[in-house]
């Protein structure tokens, strides 16, 4: 645990996390400041709960002076780590960690981590699912939504903090330790910060980086990166695939998601694959990794078919809107690079109308081109990213440039026949144009859900 009592911390950002964080230092008692790039304006809502109680705001840049002499700086997952402000503390000796690497020092329980460039979400919503559902008291947290921050005044020592983390979280831990980690995939992501993909996946490593053999690191067969990173874990390594049987692990056996608990040791059946509720083979993947990593705490077959039977998909991730005038309106905003992007069109057999677009995260769109081919009419461009997206996928298919969602919800809309899809999958993260991506999800949903009254009109009118 770190002493916090009078030591002068310094919170950078202040999202969830900086706000959670700096509360809960101030709560035990050091001398916080926190620091953010947004004006004071933009900041309003959140300065009256820390001013109250005593937090100092530096508000519309990070000054030098501000980095300095501090006993701590509690860095936010989306500040960068390359800045001037930070190098300097780091010249100083001031210790830079992250929110994650925080609430680790003081979390009570055990830690089952998730994380991977597709899926998270979903595994980890699910993983909670069948932990609360085997009665173990269980908290979810981190990347999903709530900072893992929150989480440690109701932590306990017999409970279960399932946690989705992300690189951005990875690249700052020092002693978190999770019982179990999870790797779901890799692909690239993230790739204007990390700077190379060799960096991406380093990061991600990180999540095993401090378990013994007494914990456990669960990986994908199908991933290429995972054979030597088995290798280099000192935790004992399981595996999952929707492909093939694993020495140890899950996989999909003809219509069975089986487990087998050691090379020595019979595949059992577990449930039944038609019994998953979601879209998809990805998402078979990620019930394969949560059926491991609850296999490995120790949770019964029974328990884990029921609560995977009862799952429903996640906001904002293939999520099911509406259906108007027999066009099907799906939401997966969460897909906010290429991969999962493909993932999304992958679960359609054809007739899709794809929005597409955002912030750039310095991707390579040609990667689409199969199955924008295979499966899409028409792409239907948002944001600063349109005109890069267009220039790598001219050609292919027909693009519709719509600059804002809404008036791409009303083309596509206007251009999708009954029986086809219009599927908002951006492949981009959102904030050129939104808050985050939840934010973009909330206003295509609400674009849909509008049209209902004009379907109901053109209905009336025909
Ligand atoms: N800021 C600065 N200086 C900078 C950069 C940002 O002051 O150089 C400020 C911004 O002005 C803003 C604040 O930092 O006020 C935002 O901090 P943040 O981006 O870390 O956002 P939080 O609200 O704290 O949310 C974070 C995660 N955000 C990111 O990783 C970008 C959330 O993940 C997470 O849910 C939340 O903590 C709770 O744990 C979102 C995300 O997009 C969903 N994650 C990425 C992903 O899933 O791909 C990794």
């Amino acid at each position: 645990m770190m002493e916090l009592k009078d030591k002068k911390i310094l919170v950078v950002g202040l999202g969830k996390s900086g706000l959670a964080s700096a509360i809960f230092l101030r709560k035990h008692g050091a001398q916080v400041t926190v620091s953010d790039v947004r004006s004071v304006e933009a900041l309003a809502n959140d300065l009256p709960a820390l001013l109250d109680v005593g937090v100092m705001v530096e508000a519309g840049g990070h000054g030098l002076l501000t980095f300095r002499r501090q006993d701590w700086i509690v860095v936010s997952p989306g500040v960068p780590l390359d800045t001037p402000e930070l190098a300097q503390a780091r010249g100083f000796g001031t210790p830079v960690i992250g929110e994650l690497e925080l609430a680790s020092r003081f979390l009570r329980g055990k830690i089952l981590a998730i994380t991977g460039s597709n899926g998270k979400t979903t595994t980890t919503a699910l993983c909670g699912e069948i932990f609360r559902a085997a009665g173990r008291p269980t908290q979810v947290g981190g990347n999903i939504g709530l900072p893992v921050i929150s989480l440690v005044s109701q932590s306990t020592d017999d409970g279960w903090n399932v946690l989705e983390v992300s690189s951005f979280q990875l690249e700052t831990i020092v002693e978190f330790h999770p019982n179990i980690a999870v790797i779901l995939n890799i692909t690239p992501d993230h790739l204007d910060r990390h700077g190379s993909m060799q960096n991406y996946v380093a990061a991600k490593e990180r999540i095993f980086a401090n378990q013994t053999a007494e914990d456990f690191s669960v990986l994908n067969a199908e991933s290429v990166e995972s054979q030597p990173m088995a290798a280099r874990t000192k935790a004992r390594a399981f595996w999952f695939s929707a492909r093939r049987p694993v020495r140890q692990g899950s996989f999909v056996d003809r219509d069975a998601i089986v487990w087998r608990a050691s090379e020595q040791s019979a595949a059992e059946p577990v449930l039944p694959a038609s019994e998953i509720p979601l879209k998809g083979e990805h998402n078979i993947e990620n019930v394969l990794a949560a059926v491991c990593s609850a296999k490995l705490a120790g949770i019964s077959n029974d328990v884990i078919r029921k609560a995977v039977a009862a799952f429903r998909a996640v906001e904002h991730r293939l999520e099911f809107v509406a259906r108007l005038g027999g066009v099907e309106f799906y939401n997966d905003s969460k897909a906010t690079n290429v991969d999962a992007t493909m993932k999304a069109i992958a679960s359609f057999p054809g007739g899709i109308h794809l929005i597409l677009g955002g912030k750039d995260k310095n991707s390579d769109y040609t990667l689409l081109a199969p199955l924008l081919k295979e499966r899409v009419r028409a792409v239907y461009t948002i944001g600063a990213a349109a005109e890069k997206i267009e220039g790598q996928i001219g050609g292919i298919v027909e693009l519709v440039r719509c600059q804002t969602l809404e008036r791409a919800v009303d083309q596509a809309a206007s251009q999708a026949k009954s029986g086809e899809i219009v599927l908002l999958a951006p492949a981009c993260s959102s904030f050129d144009q939104f808050e985050n991506y939840e934010h973009r999800g909330q206003c295509f949903k609400q674009y849909v859900l509008a049209r209902q009254g004009v379907e109901a009109w053109q209905n009336v009118s025909a």
